[in-house]
Order: C-alpha cells, then structure tokens, then sequence
C-alpha cells in the first residue's frame, strides 16, 4: 500500500471541533433563558466545593443560583451544594476526567434551569482535559491553592491561558507554604497577560469579596448585553437590567419588591438524590 493510500484522520481535532459547537449551542441556549453558567475548574482538593458554598451563601439572597457537580463517581459535592442552598445535580461522568459540552447540556437540561440565574458548574479536578473542553460557559473560573506552589503555570498552561480569572485559594496556609505571589502573577503574565488574580480564603472568607465583585459585575455586564441584543432582548431574564452594580461591584437595591420575592422563593433542592449520567 502507498502511502497516498492511507486516510489519516485527527480524532482530537475532530471532538474538539464538535465540542466547539456543542458549546456554542449552550452559550446560545443559556443566552436566551438568562442564565449565567460558570466553569469552575481545579485540581482535586484545591476548595471548588467550599468556595462554592461560601459563593452561594454570599449570592443566593440576590440570584437563584443552580450547581451541576460532576465527578467520576459519589454525590458528596452535591450534598453539600445543596444543603448550602442550591437547586442542585450531581453528574458521573462515568470515568470521563473532564466534562463536555454535549455532557454539560445533558445536565442542563436534566437540572432544569427556567428557575436559576446563574449554574456554576464544578468540573472534574484536574488541571488538564477541562482546559480543553469548552462547555459553552460564560466565565472559566480556575482555582489555584497555595499547597500546589506558584509553579503550576509553567506546568499547566492551557488552564491558565482560557481561564478568565485565577482564585488562589488557602492564602490562610501561606505561612508554611513558600509560594511566592510575586513569581506567580509573573508565571501568569506570560501565558494570560492582565488576567485577574485574586488571592482568597475559602475557609477564612479573606479576600472572598473580591471574587464576589468581580463575579456580579461579570454578571451583569451580561446580563446589560443580552438586554441590549434584539435576539434576546425579550428573553425571561428575571430580575435582568434591575440590579446596577456602583464601582466597587456592591449590588444597588434596584429590584421591585415583586422580583426580590420572586428570587427568594424556596430552591428546589435535590438532596433527595437527583442524578444524571453523562455517558
Ligand atoms: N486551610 C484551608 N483549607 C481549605 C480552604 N478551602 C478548602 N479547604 C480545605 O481543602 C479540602 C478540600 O476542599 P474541597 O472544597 O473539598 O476541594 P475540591 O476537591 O476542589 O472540591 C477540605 O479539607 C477543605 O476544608 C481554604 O481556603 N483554606
Ligand atoms: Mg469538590
């Protein structure tokens, strides 16, 4: 045989472009209903799940705020969102280690989210596959702790290169780790110049309202475009455009008391085990 003869096909290149349009489709999806999906990437043990539960807890008197937990198994994530206030799904990926868009709008459409304002989406822990696989997300949120060092840019670079903002997470434990915050925003710099460092505690709640201002302001600043967009103007957006955010990101009491009610109604909570396989 010749070597002319032999088809050689990319098989990454095609997922990848797949996945590409799975998630402009859930962009799209998410878009029209309003609803401000967040990626939460990190390694395993870096605080996703307590940082959420701190976010929730800050956000949930102001948006209703859905949870997708994927792992490869278990629903203690999900428990814990939960408890914490969120409408809440667990999804296995069935020993996938990252999740996908077609994965994502899978979930999205189990969950259900006519009723939430924003999904954060907590994915597999690792630093690799997730930086891969768009899911269509409005924000990539990566977390970095202090225990895993200020090198991990050099190590991992697609995750620090398409993440639109970096938590470092643990700085209560910066005392006995020699992490440098200095040689880290230079890591950072060369692969996602300007992208926005916070350091925080999720423990501590240190720093946490940093993240909170930056996260509402993101918020609403798509929530102002999509009022402003024809294709989506007239979307259901409750509450969309009532809020205005003053400098510091502080949300002003904008709302009519009819929307304040409307989003405090009880989240639909599913810690009577409600799941979904992805695969
Ligand atoms: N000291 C400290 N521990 C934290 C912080 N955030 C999370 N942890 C701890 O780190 C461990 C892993 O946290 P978890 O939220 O489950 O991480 P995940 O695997 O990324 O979801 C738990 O024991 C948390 O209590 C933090 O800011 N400071
Ligand atoms: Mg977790």
């Amino acid at each position: 045989m010749q070597d002319s003869e032999i088809r050689v096909i990319d098989v990454k290149e095609r997922i990848l472009a797949d996945n590409d349009r799975a998630a402009e489709a859930v962009r799209s999806e998410m878009k029209q209903k309003g609803v401000f999906l967040v990626n939460l990437m990190a390694s395993p043990g870096a605080g996703k799940t307590t940082l959420l539960v701190r976010t929730i807890q800050a956000l949930k008197d102001t948006y209703r705020i859905g949870v997708m937990e994927a792992d490869v198994d278990s629903d203690v994530d999900a428990r814990t969102a939960a408890e914490a206030g969120a409408k809440v799904i667990q999804i296995h990926t069935g020993g996938s280690c990252h999740m996908d868009a077609e994965m994502t709008e899978k979930g999205i459409g189990e969950m259900g989210v006519d009723d939430v304002d924003i999904v954060f989406l907590e994915n597999v822990g690792n630093l690799v596959c997730p930086a891969e696989f768009d899911v269509g997300a409005n924000k990539r949120v990566m977390i970095l702790s202090v225990p895993e060092g200020d090198d991990k840019p050099l190590k991992y670079p697609l995750m620090f290169r398409v993440s639109d903002v970096l938590l470092v997470n643990k700085v209560d434990t910066a005392p006995i780790f020699d992490f440098d915050f200095d040689r880290l925003r230079a890591n950072v710099d060369r692969l996602h110049e300007g992208m926005p460092v916070i350091p925080l505690s999720a423990k501590t709640g240190e720093g946490f309202d940093a993240w909170i201002t930056w996260l509402k302001r993101e918020i609403e600043a798509s929530r102002r475009l999509a009022a402003d967009d024809p294709a989506t103007a007239g979307a259901e957006q409750s509450g969309a455009g009532t809020h205005d955010v003053s400098a510091d990101g502080r949300l002003n009491a904008a709302a009519s008391d009819a929307e304040k009610a409307e989003k405090t109604q009880p989240v639909h909570s599913a810690a009577q085990g409600e799941k979904v396989s992805a695969r």
